[in-house]
């Protein structure tokens, strides 16, 4: 049992969001729905599976300006649902960074309309409202920075190795204390890439967890698939991830929404079989969650604080 885990054994809770230039398309492009649940694939991957030409797509963040963005609003909104922690993407498979990077001008300050640090906004409303922070950062799928094929298994190039190296760094180095890194998507475990970036968060935020999915192990607990829910009998710390509709990222089109029922089933079955569960939520690109996903969090905090007090 390592010291580091205590906060987040206990706490059991916690919100994911997908948010990014991706969200500007709310699942579609050129007339066409890519949204539908393709194989792993959801509204945060349009940039890949529509297959647009890179200047849409870099135009489609130079034309994102988040105006109602509140990062306090979405840390209350989770705290009041009795949530202990809240993880962003701070870079997902498009390589599009949410903070202010010198690694490249592909993130929120330079090639945008706002000129924000989105992450900044977001880490200083978590130490605010005493939020546990986490960054999602996919560190082996890159489409623009590495290669846009869904193909993982080259070496990693060391021109990329260098960019992630450095903005590990900066997510461990410019925002204070950070609790989770949740890695994403180690397809072909490059050991000694897996093994880079890990140790760069144990040496610059020892105190920080990192999930399963770094790879090769290296994390420190357990992520089941996709949606999937704990089966009973699985032991050591496990983290089940659940949307609240179909895709990760904002769709506009997407109405396969759980019902608040469906959720706090899921969420006492994960605390009886001793998993974390994180909650998903796709911002719309103006900065808002959805009605709806409110809507589930607020019956979610009605029923955390009924339990509380019984
Ligand atoms: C990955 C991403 O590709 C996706 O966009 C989203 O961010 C999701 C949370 O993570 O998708 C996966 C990764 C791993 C599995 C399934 C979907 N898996 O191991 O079953």
């Amino acid at each position: 049992y390592h010291k580091r885990m205590q906060w987040w054994d206990e706490g059991r809770l916690g919100i994911f969001l997908h948010w990014g230039v991706y969200s500007t398309f709310g699942g579609e492009y050129n007339g066409t729905d890519y949204g539908k649940e393709m194989g792993q694939a959801s509204a945060e991957w349009i940039y890949l599976t529509s297959n647009m030409p890179q200047s849409d797509y870099q135009d489609a963040a130079l034309n994102w300006n988040p105006t109602k963005y509140n990062a306090e609003e979405w840390v209350k909104m989770a705290k009041d649902a009795g949530m202990t922690y809240m993880v962003l993407t701070s870079k997902h498979h498009d390589g599009y960074a949410l903070f202010n990077t010198e690694a490249s001008d592909w993130n929120s300050v330079e090639c945008s309309a706002a000129k924000r640090d989105l992450i900044k906004d977001f880490v200083l409303a978590c130490h605010k409202y005493d939020m546990k922070v986490g960054f999602y950062y996919s560190h082996e799928k890159d489409w623009i920075n590495h290669v846009r094929k869904n193909v993982d298994q080259e070496p990693i190039p060391k021109n990329y190795e260098k960019y992630v190296k450095k903005q590990v760094t900066e997510l461990c180095t410019n925002y204070g204390k950070i609790d989770l890194i949740w890695f994403d998507t180690p397809v072909y475990n490059h050991l000694e890439f897996n093994k880079m970036c890990a140790g760069i968060v144990r040496k610059l935020q020892p105190e920080c967890i990192i999930n399963g999915r770094i790879g090769n192990g290296l994390g420190d607990y357990k992520n089941i698939g996709d949606r999937a829910i704990i089966n009973p009998g699985m032991a050591g710390y496990m983290e089940s991830i659940m949307t609240m509709r179909l895709n990760w990222g904002y769709d506009k089109n997407d109405d396969y929404w759980k019902s608040s029922d469906e959720l706090i089933k899921m969420v006492s079955k994960c605390a009886c079989r001793g998993s974390n569960f994180l909650l998903n939520i796709g911002p719309t690109p103006e900065g808002t969650f959805p009605l709806q996903d409110q809507v589930r969090l607020d019956n979610l905090g009605k029923w955390m604080k009924l339990n509380a007090e019984a």
